[in-house]
């Protein structure tokens, strides 16, 4: 299939026009062998007699089964479960004053993205809304070569060094003896580690906020993390760190929704942005940019090189550079999403690395990991791989090498190739790394301005709104109560409490347990034999700040409407057309996806004996589904509804996770059935007859939080 004709914009690019040259469409073609041979069965092996044994000649048969034998890769060791679309990056203005490189400085240019969103722990068929960090991997393909910017939903990192990612992924991972349990990080394996490893504490806090379980990929941050360098044309470095904004606003939902919608939709978040592109919804970023000239490297209370710190957007501000708009879905899973390979070596000159010792080890780590997956080093010759810049050098041979390399040399220098492929200096466009003047011991250890693990996650949590702080207090309970061994359940709940007691007695609660006032042992246990443990004890946590808006949900909740947000009309045979019309007219038009949900499938009857066509029988479908419920009118219609207990736990389940719910007519009954009927006085969200407007509008403020104390009585 061509990219012109899948059904939604092709968003045509160089990319596309390279990728164009392997895409196959099998469309009014004969089936053939692998070498074009036609075939005219494609059921039958080839049989000595009719009942008689397989023959080995039949190499048909062996192509196919052979074929189907090996269809399988490993999956990524982290970050299996993923998906992706292709997009563009557009610049807003040049910034030659900290950057060369040309995706920064060509105001015209749309350079080609492919971004890969992705949960961390879970297997590749693990469900979408596990509690987990997201990743959020950007391709460049720039006119210099690919930029892979390889970051995370969250801007902190469970650890400060490399050599420990083997632990922390082998401590979140099942569990070695039962490989139990999948995609969650709710065992005591990975308490056992996080509570002796305080660094963690920070991205765990994030993670058991709400943070941990977006409504929607597209409705989440991206982050670089780490402290890159950006360099000029004089050769000036400025420190950087990269930040996406969804213009959708950020939104969760509910762990009692991401529970269920596991159940009901193990693949809601790849659905959501599948369909949102494919609609012609294409999601939007905004690259927000906080720079820091280099002589300011040591004017924090924190280290710029700590991958567990993130810089205040109120003491660095994001200056916002750019847009990226996904706008294409891809055509084949295994080819584009699956085999797609970010390496955080991947970038273009003006760019560079700093000396974070976690993005250190990464330059090795996913080249590495590459070789096992994909299994050649030719990796990067696979098309959504490919850079768009012309590429040559003396590398040769191995694996599936896809390139026909002419002439007679392989190495360099040469005569008798003419001398090519040649060097080019700087000025002509060639990467160099940043002159960095090092003057030190050769040493295993960590700095000790490092070593302040509690004030972060504090000033994280004191962001927060109430409804943030009860959901994370929740989720610890949650967490921490699926632990089954008690001293790690109280080592864990002591370092709550160095972030903050109330929130650590609220657990403790909840599991029936004292907050500690000391652990045995240090708390940050020895990671080398020689250290100083009690050197590198944190200390008391500082305040350098008393909040930071930004950290909390809300600051970036605002959509811009309320485009693609599901909408379910609970109807039957006879439910009031005017109602109907004047509503969903209005929903429509704001580009919400209005979807029936009737007693049974096919379609049902309105008043005006008109046929709808409908999207879901109840007992197909769940209340978690959806961002908002409509109920029109019409008595009989109603009616129905009432005999149906499904409708009323679909009504107070989207009461309970805080949805605007509107009523027409005689849908008040189907409230006053449910638990909505006691609380709907006060709410800001329930609307009662005819206010298309107000509806819209509370949707597009994603949730109602305001009720969540009232929410809880209800029994859904
Ligand atoms: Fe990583 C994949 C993000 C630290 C080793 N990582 C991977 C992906 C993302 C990240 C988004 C999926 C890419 C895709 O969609 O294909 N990783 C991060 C971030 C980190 C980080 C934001 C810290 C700031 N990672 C990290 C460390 C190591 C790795 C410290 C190892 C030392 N990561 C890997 C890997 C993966 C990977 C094993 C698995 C699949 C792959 O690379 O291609 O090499």
């Amino acid at each position: 299939m061509s990219a012109k004709d899948n059904g939604v914009p092709s968003g045509q690019s160089a990319k596309q026009d390279q990728l164009d040259q392997f895409r196959s469409d099998a469309t009014d073609q004969p089936m053939t062998t692998n070498m074009g041979l036609k075939v005219n069965d494609a059921g039958n092996s080839l049989k000595a007699g009719i009942r008689g044994g397989t023959l080995l000649e039949d190499f048909w048969l062996r192509e196919k089964i052979n074929h189907f034998d090996h269809e399988r890769i490993p999956e990524r060791i982290v970050h299996a479960r993923g998906s992706a679309a292709h997009g563009v990056f557009e610049l807003y203005e040049a910034i030659p004053q900290f950057t060369k490189a040309g995706i920064f400085n060509d105001v015209g240019r749309k350079t080609p993205v492919f971004t890969r969103f992705s949960t961390v722990a879970g297997s590749k068929g693990s469900p979408d809304l596990a509690r987990d960090v997201r990743g959020f991997a950007v391709k460049f393909y720039t006119e210099e070569g690919v930029w892979d910017l390889v970051g995370n939903d969250i801007p902190v990192f469970f650890i400060q060094d490399a050599m420990k990612f083997p632990d922390l992924i082998h401590s979140v991972k099942p569990e070695p003896d039962r490989e139990i349990p999948q995609a969650q990080s709710a065992h005591d394996t990975f308490y056992d580690w996080v509570s002796l490893t305080p660094e963690a504490l920070h991205n765990h806090i994030w993670v058991m906020s709400d943070r941990g379980i977006p409504r929607s990929l597209r409705m989440m941050q991206g982050f670089g993390i780490h402290t890159f360098r950006m360099i000029n044309d004089e050769g000036v470095a400025h420190f950087v760190r990269f930040h996406w904004n969804p213009v959708q606003g950020t939104h969760s939902v509910t762990w009692d929704e991401a529970v269920k919608i596991n159940g009901a939709d193990p693949d809601f978040h790849r659905r959501d942005l599948w369909d949102a592109i494919d609609a012609g919804q294409f999601p939007e970023w905004e690259l927000g940019l906080q720079i820091i000239p280099e002589e300011d490297e040591h004017k924090f209370d924190f280290d710029l090189l700590d991958a567990t710190k993130l810089i205040p957007e109120e003491m660095v501000p994001l200056q916002v550079v750019g847009k990226m708009t996904l706008n294409r879905n891809p055509d084949n899973f295994f080819a584009e999403t699956e085999q797609v390979a970010f390496l955080p070596t991947h970038l273009v000159p003006g760019l560079d690395f700093s000396n974070d010792p976690l993005l250190q080890g990464r330059l090795f780590s996913y080249r590495d990991t590459q070789l096992s997956r994909l299994g050649s080093v030719n990796f990067e010759q696979i098309p959504i791989n490919r850079t768009l810049a012309p590429n040559h050098n003396d590398q040769r041979d191995g694996h599936m090498q896809m390139s026909v390399p002419k002439g007679k040399t392989a190495y360099f220098p040469n005569t008798l190739g003419g001398g090519c492929p040649f060097l080019t200096s700087q000025k002509e466009g060639a990467f160099e790394s940043y002159t960095e003047r090092i003057d030190g011991n050769k040493i295993r250890a960590r700095s000790e301005s490092f070593v302040d693990y509690y004030s972060q996650p504090a000033l994280f949590y004191r962001s927060l709104t109430d409804w943030e702080k009860a959901h994370t207090a929740d989720a610890y309970t949650f967490e921490l109560g699926k632990c089954t061994y008690p001293h790690v359940q109280k080592r864990m709940l002591y370092q709550i409490s160095q972030i903050d007691e109330a929130l650590a007695q609220q657990v403790a609660e909840g599991l029936g347990l004292e907050v500690p006032d000391s652990v045995d042992g240090p708390v940050n246990q020895a990671i080398s034999a020689d250290a100083d443990v009690e050197k590198m004890q944190p200390p008391k946590k500082k305040i350098y700040l008393d909040k930071s808006d930004a950290l909390s949900l809300t600051f970036r909740m605002g959509s811009k409407g309320i485009a693609t947000r599901q909408i379910a009309v609970l109807a039957a045979d006879g439910f009031d057309a005017e109602d109907f019309t004047a509503m969903t007219d209005k929903l429509k038009a704001e580009n919400a996806v209005v979807k029936i949900v009737a007693p049974h499938g096919g379609t049902i009857t309105c008043s005006k004996g008109h046929d709808h066509e409908v999207f879901s029988g109840i007992m197909m479908t769940e209340s978690v589904l959806f961002d908002a419920v409509y109920i029109p009118g019409g008595k009989k219609s109603v009616d129905a509804l009432l005999k149906k207990a499904k409708y009323k736990k679909f009504v107070d389940e989207a009461f309970m996770h805080c949805k605007a719910i509107a009523v027409d007519g005689e849908g008040i009954q189907l409230l006053k059935a449910t638990h909505v009927g006691e609380y709907m006085d006060d709410d800001k969200a329930v609307f009662v007859d005819g206010k298309p407007q107000a509806f819209v509008d509370a949707i597009a403020q994603h949730r109602n939080y305001d009720r969540m104390e009232v929410a809880k009585m209800v029994p859904a």
